[in-house]
């Protein structure tokens, strides 16, 4: 196996092992000391995972099975998940997989139109749409399937895969944020761009047309951070944010990976800064499966499947499957 394969396979593995681990205490309070955590994922259990998972394994599985985005095949796969399982989603996307099971069931699949698919995503909020973190938390497969895409065909690609459920510039920025550091990771540390410049170049076109430059501020405050020596858990959850938005979740991912590129952190192995970024994604609190998921499929990406601790991934429900598709994904894009 070469390199990247191993990169591909370390981003949504990463993104497993942050989900099942995350998911332990996500909005629980306090969240306990390192070692209190590190008892509780050495216990024997299976920590199982959760939407975030679910729904990535769709978005990999109809890329697979497709070899390109199809729409309404994903919107598919999204509702049909729910219906079998609809447990761990977030309070308000269950009215779009209810809409989008009554187009399934009431219309002939050959005649359903992407526009049709599209429609209850931005029916939500009072026609805002979501700006919850559920397109960002599922993107990574797509950051694997859009390594050899120009910035206008990703982006294309991810904003069409987050608006079968998120029509809010946030949720829709944020995850194409989140796919960016994660494509950017897989070239680590032989990337020649610097992950912050590529992020603020990303957020400024996307927020030209906008009077609120929400990414742009996070990124300056995540540049901040990076200047420090260290900064508490408790500090970065109150600049970058913790809880289920898109913007109050994808900076502090990227940055619980960021803080490992730290020079006092360059005495640690790769297994030490994948550890590093998951432990410390989740003593951010809040929405911890999702930050810690979105963390280690950017740092999986970056240190490589090698990197992430062969007792982690016994622990954690759905890494065969991450891994198989990683490997489909990396077929699909190396060996064609
Ligand atoms: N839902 C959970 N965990 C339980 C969280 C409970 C927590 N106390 C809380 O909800 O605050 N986890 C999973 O949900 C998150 C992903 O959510 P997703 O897919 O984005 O769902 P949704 O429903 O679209 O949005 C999430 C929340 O944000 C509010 N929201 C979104 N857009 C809004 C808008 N335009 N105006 C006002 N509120 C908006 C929704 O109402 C939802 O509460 C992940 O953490 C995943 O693990
Ligand atoms: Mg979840
Ligand atoms: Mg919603
Ligand atoms: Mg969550």
């Amino acid at each position: 196996m070469n390199d990247m394969e191993e990169k591909f396979i370390g981003s949504l593995v990463g993104a497993v092992v942050g989900d099942c681990l995350g998911s332990e205490y996500e909005f629980v309070t306090p969240i306990p000391s390192r070692e209190k955590m590190l008892k509780t994922y050495n216990s024997p259990c299976i920590f199982k995972y959760t939407d975030d998972t679910a729904m990535s394994r769709s978005v990999a599985f109809s890329l697979i099975e497709k070899k390109k985005l199809d729409c309404i095949d994903l919107a598919k796969k999204f509702t049909d998940e729910y219906i079998r399982k609809p447990y761990g989603y977030g309070a308000t996307i269950g009215e779009v997989f209810h809409k989008l099971n009554n187009i399934f069931s009431s219309k002939e699949y050959a005649s359903i139109t992407e526009e049709e698919i599209f429609s209850p995503s931005k029916q939500q909020h009072s026609g805002q749409g979501s700006f919850g973190n559920g397109a960002a938390m599922r993107i990574a497969p797509a950051s694997l399937f859009g390594i050899k895409s120009d910035n206008k065909e990703f982006e294309d690609l991810v904003r069409k895969i987050s608006l079968i459920t998120h029509a809010h510039p946030f949720g829709i920025n944020g995850a194409i944020l989140e796919a960016t550091a994660v494509k950017w990771a897989l070239k680590y540390p032989n990337n020649d761009s610097d992950l912050l410049d590529k992020l603020e170049t990303f957020a400024k076109s996307l927020e030209v047309d906008s009077e609120q430059k929400v990414y742009q501020e996070k990124i300056t405050l995540i540049r901040q951070l990076m200047l420090e020596y260290e900064t508490s858990e408790e500090d970065v959850a109150t600049k970058l944010g913790n809880d289920v938005t898109a913007l109050n979740s994808v900076p502090a991912a990227i940055y619980s990976f960021l803080r490992t590129t730290k020079e006092r952190f360059s005495n640690l192995s790769p297994e030490e800064k994948f550890k590093e970024t998951i432990l410390f994604s989740i003593s951010l609190g809040g929405d911890t499966d999702t930050i810690a998921s979105m963390a280690g499929a950017i740092a999986g990406a970056a240190y490589s499947i090698n990197c992430i601790p062969k007792n982690w991934i016994k622990i954690c429900e759905g890494v065969d499957d991450a891994r198989k598709q990683a490997h489909k994904l990396y077929e699909l894009q190396h060996c064609k």
